[in-house]
Formats: C-alpha cells, sequence, structure tokens
C-alpha cells in the first residue's frame, strides 16, 4: 500500500459535505440532480461531454489515469433495520440507515478510502465490502471478498479499502459475504468522467432490485433455495422503493422539456433479469458495466444481475407531454415474481402529478445479453490464447441434499478464517479441491475460459479485478471450431452464459491477486458457482498488507469462535 494520503485533510469537509447531500436526498430523486457532485474538469460541459480536462474519451484508460492527487473519504455503517420500501415491513440491513446506501462519488483518477464499520450486531453477522467492477489495479486485497481476499470483519470490527479509480462510469458497491447484498448491503458508484455522447443532467444510479416479503432474512429463504429451488420474490424496487397493496410509493423524476438525462441504471436483484424502459422513450446508451460504447439507440433494454448500463433519456414528447410509466419487468425465462407487472415509476413532464396511461413497449420474455449491440470506444483486440480452461455448470445434490452448482465437478467451499491471500502470504502452495482454484502463473498472457450449460438456467457471470472480452456467447454446445470474436469484441465485467449454452471469455492476466468468477445469482452464489483464479502467484505477497489482513482475520476467529457461528455455504 503506497498511496498519498496527503491530500485528504483538505478534501475531508467536502467529501463529508457531499455524503450528507447523498444521504439527505435518497428519497427525493427529482430534486438531488443538481446537487450532484460538479464534474472535476470545467472542459466537461452539456455539449462536450467527450472532454475531460486534458484527457478526452479518446484515452486508452486501461493504461492512463489522470493524477488528480485527490482522496475521497467515506465513512460507511452497517445496521440492522426494519424498512418498508413497498409498505410492508420486513427486518434487513442498510447502510448508513437507508437502502440504496450512500453513493460514493469521485473523479476518474481519485483515490478512494471507504472505512466500513460493522455494528450488525443483532444479527450477528461478519461483513465484507466489494466494489464491484473496480479494476483494483494492484490492490487485490481491497476487492473486499470474505474467504478470497479477506477474513469477515466481525460485528464491533471496523475495515479501511482503499482504491485508485482508474477506470470511470457506473457501478455499485455491496457486501460479499452470504447474502447479505440482498439484505440491503450496496449503493451506488459514480466515477466522473467523459463520456460518448452528451446529455444536460445526471440524475445519478437508478437501482433495480427484487424484493421478498419475508418477515425476517433472506437466509431464510436461501435455506428454502436449497432444498426446494429459487423461490418466487413478492416484489421489486425501482430505486429503493414500490408500492404493494395500497402501500408505499413509486419513484418518479420531473422532467423538462427538450432536456437530456442520464441515468445509470444497475440490476442489484438477487435473482431476477429485467428489461427495462420508459414508454414513449427510446434510450441512447453509452456504457456497458464500466466500458464506454459507441451509442447505440434501443426502446427496451436487458439487464441481467450485476450488470450496469448507462442510458440518456431525452424529453422529447413535447410540451404538453404529461406522464410515462417506467418499468423495470421481470423476464419469467429466468425467475418468477409475485407482482412483475407493476414494479413501475413514473416519469412526469413538468409539475405534472397524473397518474400515467401509457403502454409498454412491445419485448420477448427472455434472458438476452445485449451484446450485439455493444462496442468498445476504445477498440482492442483479444490476444491469442495461452490458457484454455473449459467449465460445465451443472446442479445436484451434496450430501445433505442441498442444490449444490458445479463447476466441473467441483462446488467452491472456501473458509471464512482461512482466505486465500493469507494462505499465499503463508507461502501455502497446496489448495483444496473445494477451494475451486485455477492458476494463471505467467504474466501478460491471455486466458480464455468456457463456461457451458446443457440445463436451461441462463447465469449472469461475474469476473474480479478484470473487464474481460466477450468472445463467443450462444445456445447450443460449444467446440473447437465455435467462431471466437477477437476484433473489438464486447468487453465488460458481467455477462450472461445463455440457458443451454455457453460463454466464452478472455482476459489477460495483468493484474496479481485471487479473483473471484462467479454466478451473480445470489443464490447460486451461496451454492457454490464460482471460482477463483490465482494470478501471477509469485508476485501477490508481495502487494499484500500481511499485517492488515492478519489483524482482521485474528479479530474474525475470536468472534467465530466465542459465538460458535458455523458456515452453511459456499463461504463467499
Ligand atoms: C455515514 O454515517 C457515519 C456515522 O455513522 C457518518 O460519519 C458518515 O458521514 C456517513 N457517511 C455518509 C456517506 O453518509
Ligand atoms: C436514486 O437514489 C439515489 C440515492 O439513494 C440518488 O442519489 C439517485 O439520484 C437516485 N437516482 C435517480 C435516477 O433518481
Ligand atoms: C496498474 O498498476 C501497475 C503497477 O503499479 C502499473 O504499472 C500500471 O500502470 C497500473 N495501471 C493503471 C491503468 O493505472
Ligand atoms: C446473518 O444474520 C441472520 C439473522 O438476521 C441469520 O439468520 C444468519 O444466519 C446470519 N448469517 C450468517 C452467514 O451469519
Ligand atoms: C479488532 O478488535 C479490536 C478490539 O476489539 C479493535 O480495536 C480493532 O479495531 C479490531 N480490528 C479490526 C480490523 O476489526
Ligand atoms: C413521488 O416521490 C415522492 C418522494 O420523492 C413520494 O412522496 C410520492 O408519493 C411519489 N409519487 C407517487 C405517485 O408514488
Ligand atoms: C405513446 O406512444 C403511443 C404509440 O406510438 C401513442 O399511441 C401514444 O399516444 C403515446 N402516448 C403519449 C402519452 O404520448
Ligand atoms: C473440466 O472437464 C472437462 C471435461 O472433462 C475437461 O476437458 C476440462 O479440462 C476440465 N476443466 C478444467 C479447468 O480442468
Ligand atoms: C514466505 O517466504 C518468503 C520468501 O521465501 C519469506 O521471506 C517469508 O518470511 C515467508 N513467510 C512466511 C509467513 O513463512
Ligand atoms: C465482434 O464484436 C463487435 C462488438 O460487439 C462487433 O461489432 C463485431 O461485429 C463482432 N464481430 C464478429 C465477427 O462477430
Ligand atoms: C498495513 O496495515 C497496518 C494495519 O492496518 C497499518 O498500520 C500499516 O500502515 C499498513 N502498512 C502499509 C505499508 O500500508
Ligand atoms: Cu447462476
Amino acid at each position: 500500500m503506497l498511496l498519498d494520503l496527503s491530500h485528504l485533510s483538505a478534501y475531508a469537509s467536502f467529501i463529508s459535505a457531499v455524503a450528507a447531500i447523498s444521504l439527505r436526498h435518497s428519497f427525493l430523486p427529482s430534486s438531488s440532480r443538481e446537487l450532484l457532485p460538479r464534474a472535476a474538469c470545467s472542459g466537461n460541459t452539456a455539449t462536450t461531454r467527450s472532454e475531460w480536462c486534458d484527457y478526452s474519451i479518446d484515452t486508452d484508460y486501461s493504461s492512463e489515469a489522470p493524477d488528480t492527487g485527490v482522496t475521497r473519504e467515506y465513512w460507511l455503517e452497517l445496521t440492522d433495520v426494519t424498512v418498508s420500501p413497498d409498505g410492508v415491513a420486513r427486518s434487513a440491513m442498510a447502510v448508513n440507515g437507508s437502502i440504496p446506501g450512500p453513493t460514493l462519488f469521485a473523479d476518474w483518477g481519485d483515490t478512494v478510502v471507504v472505512h466500513v464499520t460493522n455494528s450488525l450486531t443483532n444479527s450477528l453477522n461478519g461483513t465484507s465490502l466489494h466494489f464491484h467492477g473496480i479494476r483494483q489495479n494492484y490492490t487485490n486485497e481491497q476487492d473486499g471478498v470474505a474467504s478470497i481476499t479477506q477474513c469477515p470483519t466481525a460485528p464491533g470490527g471496523s475495515m479501511t479499502y482503499t482504491w485508485r479509480a482508474v477506470q470511470y462510469g457506473s457501478t455499485w458497491y455491496h457486501s460479499h459475504f452470504a447474502l447479505q447484498a440482498w439484505q440491503g448491503i450496496f449503493g451506488g458508484i459514480v466515477i466522473n468522467g467523459p463520456a460518448t455522447a452528451d446529455y444536460d443532467d445526471d440524475l445519478g444510479t437508478l437501482f433495480l432490485n427484487d424484493w421478498d416479503h419475508q418477515a425476517s432474512t433472506v437466509d431464510e429463504l436461501y435455506i428454502s433455495a436449497e432444498s426446494n429451488g429459487p423461490p418466487t420474490l413478492e416484489n421489486g424496487l425501482i430505486n429503493g422503493t414500490n408500492t404493494y397493496d395500497q402501500g408505499g410509493y413509486r419513484y418518479n423524476v420531473s422532467f423538462t422539456s427538450d432536456t437530456s438525462y442520464r441515468i445509470r441504471l444497475v440490476n442489484a436483484a438477487v435473482d431476477t433479469h429485467f428489461k427495462f424502459m420508459i414508454d414513449n422513450h427510446t434510450m441512447q446508451v453509452i456504457a456497458a458495466d464500466l466500458v464506454p460504447i459507441e451509442p447505440y439507440e434501443t426502446d427496451v433494454i436487458n439487464i441481467g444481475m450485476g450488470q450496469r448500463y448507462d442510458v440518456i433519456i431525452t424529453a422529447d414528447q413535447g410540451s404538453t407531454a404529461d406522464s410515462f410509466w417506467m418499468r423495470a419487468i421481470p423476464q419469467s425465462a429466468c425467475s418468477d415474481n409475485d407482482n412483475s407487472e407493476d414494479i413501475r415509476g413514473i416519469v412526469y413532464y413538468g409539475s405534472s402529478t397524473s397518474t400515467p396511461s401509457t403502454s409498454a413497449y412491445d419485448y420477448e420474455d427472455s434472458c438476452d445479453d445485449e451484446t450485439d449491440n455493444l462496442v468498445p470506444y476504445i477498440s482492442k483486440t483479444a490476444g491469442s490464447e495461452t490458457t484454455n480452461m473449459l467449465e460445465t455448470a451443472t446442479v445436484g445434490f451434496n450430501d445433505d441434499n442441498l442444490f449444490r452448482w458445479y463447476l466441473n465437478s467441483t462446488t467452491m467451499v472456501v473458509e471464512w478464517s482461512d482466505p486465500t491471500l493469507l494462505q499465499i502470504t503463508n507461502n501455502g502452495t497446496t489448495y483444496e479441491t473445494s477451494n475451486a482454484v485455477l492458476e494463471l502463473p505467467n504474466a501478460n498472457e491471455w486466458a480464455y475460459v468456457v463456461i457451458e450449460t446443457t440445463l436451461g438456467v441462463p447465469h449472469p457471470i461475474h469476473l474480479h479485478g478484470h473487464d474481460f472480452y466477450v468472445l463467443a456467447q450462444d445456445s447450443g454446445t460449444y467446440s473447437s471450431s465455435t467462431p471466437l470474436n477477437l476484433s473489438n469484441p464486447p468487453r465488460r465485467d458481467t455477462a450472461m452464459l445463455p440457458g443451454s449454452g455457453y460463454l466464452v471469455l478472455a482476459f489477460e492476466t495483468d493484474n496479481p491477486g485471487a479473483w473471484l468468477m462467479h454466478c451473480h445469482i445470489g443464490w447460486h452464489t451461496s451454492e457454490g458457482f464460482a471460482l477463483q483464479f490465482i494470478e501471477r502467484y509469485d508476485e501477490v505477497a508481495a502487494i499484500t498488507n500481511a499485517t492488515a489482513l492478519n489483524n482482521n482475520c485474528n479479530n474474525w476467529s475470536t468472534f467465530q469462535t466465542s459465538n460458535s457461528i458455523e458456515q452453511e455455504d459456499s463461504g463467499i
């Protein structure tokens, strides 16, 4: 850890003001937009979004980022709460008392410091915080994955994460301990930078969630999922709110005619693939995950779990326009939801308060990806393979007759108290089969990964520490003659494995560490649909702070032993 923290005090007061703003307005989305922290580059205006100080949308961000010297510091506290985001009360967990938690803002090139305090003293849950899609360039230990990069942080404890924003765009943070992310521990990350199209106003992140009414916890649903398969959830939320049985209220925003708005969509569901649309409004899509793309237009967008899309919507329906439905529609090809027709928000024009009477665009129910439309703006070619790993995803029962997902014949089981990074700093070289380790010892080679399944269930596959190249993705059977697209294919951190199909990914071994790859369906993650790449083992210990790792693990082990806490799932 060799990060310059000297600017910290100078920016502390600015940052806490920013933090207070984002929290105070968490349920007032329509008025929060002018309060989003101003982009640091004056060259970046509504009509020059491609510019960014001495940099621009043409800068290859994979090798270059502004050196701002700025550190953005945040303090987050996790607590057990009772909430009723759709009018139905249930227990949950929150970040600083809100679901979604406060948004973390930074500018491209800033250093971000996040202090996380675990005050989950009722549930006695450990925790960890993962910054989804963040490169963590040479900072694997800041990746926040229980059992891989750290021990869980025990209740009463805290942990500080430090990383540099070498990418820009929209993403989110979430707990990577058991099913806690879907109990409410998540929030947005906005990294200001250039964009591939102009827009007037930035509305920030818009979370799409599924939501259940189980009186207590998502852990109870998991017990049912393990025995009976995925449960049907009762409802869904748009940016943390919806209606149900006359209760709750809808997300709503007021548009000014002829103004264009950027919305940063995030699918934070446990088990729902959404199609998103705003009736009568075409969207211009400018980024997929943290990768800027050549803009394209669509009326309906597919968004899988863990994925993000940045879209621009222009209020082009005339000065007499009134109100329109915004819809997040669960795709029944993936999972069921009891309220799938009514996960809606409202776009008003001006001061209208009328209930929309608009109709949805036509769509075909499916859990497709947007792949054919995704052309990365910074064009790159995948190198030829040096390692090719084929993994077949199957589901079966373990010795206790509970569902487990397998990649080849391994369902991941890793130990909270013995994370991979700790083993590496202790010079461990032997992993258990159940640790699902794939070794990539050499620098700057191309790893190809084929994941296939004969089962009809699609899975959103997420890789940590890299943007991967999507070389192939289709239904049917993969073979050595399957054509691979090496020429500027879609690049991102989460892509769909089609049901009864295959997904071929490629990434460069340019980032030493232990990196998780897993299905982002919460039940499947807990049921072992995961593996870890140990990339450049020989270089990992030298870039890891063993003192910090050991402190955290000692606290966790003491806590786990004294409270007889048992691990029931994969450990991630
Ligand atoms: C979160 O709450 C803590 C107090 O627990 C406070 O110090 C901090 O400023 C809050 N952070 C944000 C981003 O709201
Ligand atoms: C969603 O809520 C967050 C606060 O939780 C807010 O910052 C953001 O602007 C809202 N998004 C939209 C699109 O209104
Ligand atoms: C990632 O870190 C390595 C080692 O410090 C450095 O050489 C490289 O330039 C960094 N990449 C980016 C995009 O900052
Ligand atoms: C987290 O807390 C809930 C109670 O709220 C409990 O049911 C669950 O077992 C805990 N999970 C873990 C993994 O400790
Ligand atoms: C470990 O526990 C000690 C004593 O409770 C506490 O002061 C310290 O902050 C904890 N450290 C971590 C990393 O949680
Ligand atoms: C619109 O959002 C506000 C909170 O920002 C809420 O009070 C109001 O009830 C919402 N409108 C509808 C129709 O749900
Ligand atoms: C929305 O589009 C439909 C189909 O083009 C059209 O019939 C309808 O009048 C439009 N609604 C509004 C409120 O503009
Ligand atoms: C998974 O199993 C297949 C079929 O037996 C085999 O070809 C492949 O090499 C295995 N994958 C790995 C990473 O060992
Ligand atoms: C691991 O090996 C390195 C190099 O051989 C050595 O410097 C270090 O002390 C060893 N660490 C442990 C915990 O054994
Ligand atoms: C490869 O992917 C890019 C980006 O989606 C696309 O533009 C191109 O047509 C694809 N090439 C082939 C041969 O499929
Ligand atoms: C390593 O972590 C410890 C404990 O958190 C901290 O005191 C120390 O400054 C860190 N070392 C470096 C080089 O960052
Ligand atoms: Cu899955």
